[in-house]
């Protein structure tokens, strides 16, 4: 028979997520089995995502991956295991339905692109799994729901199995050795808190000093703080920051944003030896958001850091011109910023 010359290709995108409820800390460092579920809010793909190209060709040698114009290392067990699950699901379809073509057995060739700056250090891994998987299972047909390809972003990157879907994510624990429970589900989508906001304040656009991966598994042994953290103080920030998104209660998920945040960094401070992702800006940024809660008299911004310094403040539309004004005039070293969106609205000023 005449050789396959098609070039088959299907394309993505990815939001970014942050959380409110923190991942902090592996079970199963192999597998990416967290130690506590944790919840975030997807931002407006408008400006943050990443557009992933994935193509596959019986003439394509080995597989690729350009990330922004520059090939990247994909030899890693976490972008192997992706690849080696994906044409997994593909090979059982090939077997069930023989006049498939067979583009398991090609090389794939995967083209991905940031609408924003990488060197910013706004969770591009998360957006880049999640389209990464997404764009190979739109190429290979897979029938997988959006919950089961968490799974397997999740073994790319943990907090990637929260960017399959938009609006507000919760990824469940799971208790399975084998992680086949350990998966995102939607809270709720965007669409049922219309008004809520996210300002990304860039305070560095430096690569962070310690990864999240040796950093987690840094407090996981030497933290006891952290053993507290995800006994008690996790399972209960999940059950009220649930609740506080069904009822739309700002001030609720505020609290638990900061408390979680507070609690992930003090975690981190209670390692041994200490790491520190905050610096006197972000500290800055945090007695910001102070002085406007307790000018306005009620909670109307919140603040959440991860594994960097920079600082993303949730808060509601209505409240833009009193959030975005204290911002626009206290903090000199705040080199730029990005107005976002859990829903449909934002803007760029960087
Ligand atoms: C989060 N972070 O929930 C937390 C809060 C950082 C602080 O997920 O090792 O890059 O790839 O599973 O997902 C960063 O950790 O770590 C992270 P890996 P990941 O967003």
């Amino acid at each position: 028979s005449m050789a396959d010359t098609t070039v088959y290709r299907a394309s993505t995108t990815a939001p970014v997520n942050i959380a409110v409820v923190k991942y902090w800390g592996k079970r199963d460092p192999k597998l990416n089995l967290p130690t506590n579920s944790s919840l975030s809010v997807t931002l407006s793909q408008a400006d943050l995502r990443t557009l992933t190209t994935a193509s596959c060709a019986a003439a394509f040698g080995g597989d690729s991956l350009t990330l922004n114009g520059e090939l990247s290392d994909i030899s890693g067990a976490r972008t192997q295991a992706c690849f080696r699950e994906l044409r997994a699901r593909r090979a059982a379809l090939e077997a069930a339905d023989p006049s498939l073509p067979k583009l398991s057995a090609m090389g794939l060739k995967l083209v991905s692109e940031n609408n924003f700056p990488t060197a910013a250090g706004l969770a591009s891994s998360a957006a880049g799994f999640a389209a990464l998987v997404q764009a190979i299972a739109n190429l290979y047909e897979l029938p997988d729901t959006p919950a089961q390809l968490s799974i397997v972003a999740r073994q790319g990157s943990g907090s990637a199995c929260r960017s399959l879907f938009g609006g507000y994510v919760a990824w469940r624990m799971g208790d399975k050795e084998d992680g086949s429970d350990s998966m995102a589900d939607l809270v709720a989508p965007a669409s049922h808190w219309p008004n809520m906001r996210a300002l990304i304040l860039v305070v560095s656009a430096a690569k962070k000093g310690v990864s999240s991966t040796s950093g987690m598994q840094q407090t996981v042994a030497t933290s006891g703080l952290f053993q507290q953290r995800i006994a008690n103080i996790v399972p209960a920030n999940m059950a009220t920051m649930e609740e506080a998104i069904q009822r739309r209660d700002f001030a609720k998920f505020a609290e638990v944003t900061m408390r979680e945040s507070n609690s992930f960094h003090a975690c981190c401070a209670d390692t041994y030896p200490p790491i520190f992702y905050m610096n006197d800006i972000s500290k800055a940024a945090i007695r910001a958001v102070e002085s406007i809660n307790a000018k306005a008299g009620k909670t109307i911004a919140a603040y959440t850091f991860d594994a960097g310094p920079n600082c993303v403040v949730y808060y509601l539309d209505e409240e833009a011109p009193t959030v975005l004004g204290a911002f626009s005039g206290v903090l000199g070293g705040v080199t730029g910023w990005k107005e976002g969106s859990a829903g449909v609205k934002s803007s760029v000023r960087l």
